[in-house]
């Protein structure tokens, strides 16, 4: 495979090497699937981080006057390697994270096609021009660079996340340092690989960093005055922090945390949607994506119906090993992921929740690890306090609704606002979800999962999902610095607003 690494090989604007055995400071990346040891990954020291850091500073001075255009011919050849190396890139993330083949070659080619979006987006990094009220002047609006991003990222999409922000702030023209997940720190280094190849044969300067660690590392660059964005995906709880070190330093943050989505089903929903959505929204990439379906609140009239339909179709899922095209969904992360799914669903059964499938780990000598887990559905009451959580398993928690307007409140009863979506064919249903008084979430489809969302949106939520928007649309403008400028092209100094001041 392409991305074996030597012993003690450093890669060019990597901090990070493969020590076989040492005592430094060390990831140890496993495999869920038979949780072999894959890999030690040495974490960087202060002084590397110091040295990368200068590094990243003096190679921005060069990359920025590389014209747009151009930074997108480098992002559009980084599109076409990873194109040529989609299968292993894919094996990589199964073995490491354990998503199903298909899932993460799924994931791969998101990266792709951010790719051919970043390229696009090099010729059209547009502003303003604008109304003077003053004779002989006019106003523009420019976008320029910002300097250093710094990008966290999670174990669940541990290769596409960071290229949402990092081929956009390339093209905006912005060196990344990339702070991979501790539980998938071969998939960083794997992309991080590719694009040292590329900068050298292109002859760029390094543009991307890798500096792999645990928690602290993103809390250093969270307090680093010379990263003027971090952009993090992850739990609340992390993106709180950040948020706080990135404030008072008054730095810029994008945040892409929690989900709790849900899908309400209603009386005139088409069945024939309905059972694939919200399995795939469920059970997919094992519930451990941030758009996964947590929540079905349903009509009542309707209510029984899915329910024997959910638990007929859990019946069918199959779970194994991931390599396997057969199996719908393969392990959890880890041990604690397990442990978490075990809690969450007592919690649920405690506070009056009835287990209508599943609720186990699966006990199997066929499997090499402990962390398959059963995918589960609970029939809940609305002041469930385990509806609250966001719990990374594939767990599914069945509520019941009267009116469409008590399925709104229910939708947005909880504290995280990633993606929601209604099963409904009519039209006033619909409208109402998406509209002002509907769901309170940064994505509210129609028809369609929570899950699954294309590269062309702006990606992110509201409330405890962190108010940032990554990905499409004109997300870009995260990624630069807006400068306004008045032109005076006259012989005379009319000031704003009429003020007459004379000397
Ligand atoms: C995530 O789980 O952090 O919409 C990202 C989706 C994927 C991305 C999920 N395209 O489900």
């Amino acid at each position: 495979m392409f991305f074996q690494f030597n012993e003690n090989e450093t890669l060019p604007g990597a901090l990070s090497c493969y020590h076989k055995y040492t005592s430094n400071d060390l990831l140890y990346s496993t495999s869920p699937i038979d949780n072999t040891l894959l890999a030690r990954v040495s974490c960087i020291n202060a002084e590397q981080y110091e040295k990368f850091v200068q590094i990243a500073q003096e190679n921005f001075l060069k990359w920025r006057n590389i014209p747009a255009p151009q930074r997108g011919i480098f992002v559009k050849r980084f599109g076409q390697e990873v194109q040529n190396k989609k299968g292993e890139l894919a094996q990589l993330i199964t073995l490491e994270m354990g998503k199903p083949i298909r899932e993460s070659l799924g994931e791969v080619q998101e990266i792709i096609d951010i790719c051919d979006f970043a390229v696009g987006l090099s010729r059209q990094l547009y502003g303003l021009t604008i109304q003077s009220e003053r004779p002989e002047h006019k106003m523009i609006e420019n976008w320029h660079p910002l300097g250093l991003v710094g990008i966290i990222t999670a174990f669940n999409f541990p290769m596409a996340v960071w290229a949402w922000n990092s081929t956009i702030s390339w093209v905006c023209g912005n060196v990344n340092i990339w702070k991979p997940s501790e539980k998938t720190p071969l998939c960083a280094l794997a992309l991080h690989k590719i694009v040292s190849n590329l900068v050298r044969e292109m002859n760029l300067p390094d543009i991307s960093f890798v500096f792999t660690g645990d928690y602290k590392i993103g809390e250093q660059l969270s307090l680093d005055k010379r990263i003027q964005l971090i952009s993090a995906t992850g739990s609340t709880r992390m993106g709180r922090q950040v948020a706080r070190n990135v404030a008072s330093r008054l730095g810029k943050y994008l945040l892409e945390l929690g989900g709790n989505n849900a899908i309400i089903i209603t009386e005139s929903a088409d069945f024939n949607l309905v059972i694939p959505s919200v399995v795939f929204g469920a059970i997919g990439t094992a519930g451990q994506r941030c758009t996964s379906t947590r929540r079905l609140i349903i009509q009542e009239s309707i209510y029984e119906r899915v329910k024997e339909a959910l638990v007929h179709a859990y019946k069918q899922v199959k779970i194994g090993d991931p390599n396997d095209e057969q199996y719908h969904y393969g392990p959890l992360i880890d041990e604690n992921a397990v442990i978490l799914y075990e809690k969450s669903i007592q919690s649920a059964v405690f506070h009056g929740g009835k287990l209508l499938y599943g609720g186990k780990r699966i006990e199997s000598s066929e499997l090499k690890s402990k962390n398959y887990v059963l995918p589960t559905l609970i029939e809940v009451e609305k002041d469930n306090p385990i509806v609250q959580e966001e719990t990374f398993a594939p767990i599914l928690y069945l509520l019941k609704y009267k009116t469409i307007q008590e399925a709104i409140e229910i939708n947005n009863q909880v504290a995280q606002g990633l993606s929601s979506a209604i099963m409904t064919l009519n039209l006033r249903e619909s409208e109402l979800f998406t509209s002002q008084n509907g769901s309170d979430c940064g994505i509210a489809n129609i028809n369609i999962g929570t899950s699954g969302a294309e590269i062309g949106g702006a990606f992110g939520g509201e409330k405890d999902t962190g108010g940032g928007r990554e990905s499409g649309s004109d997300s870009w403008k995260n990624y630069m610095r807006r400068q306004t400028t008045t032109i005076n092209y006259g012989i005379n100094l009319p000031l704003a607003q009429g003020i007459k001041f004379e000397i």
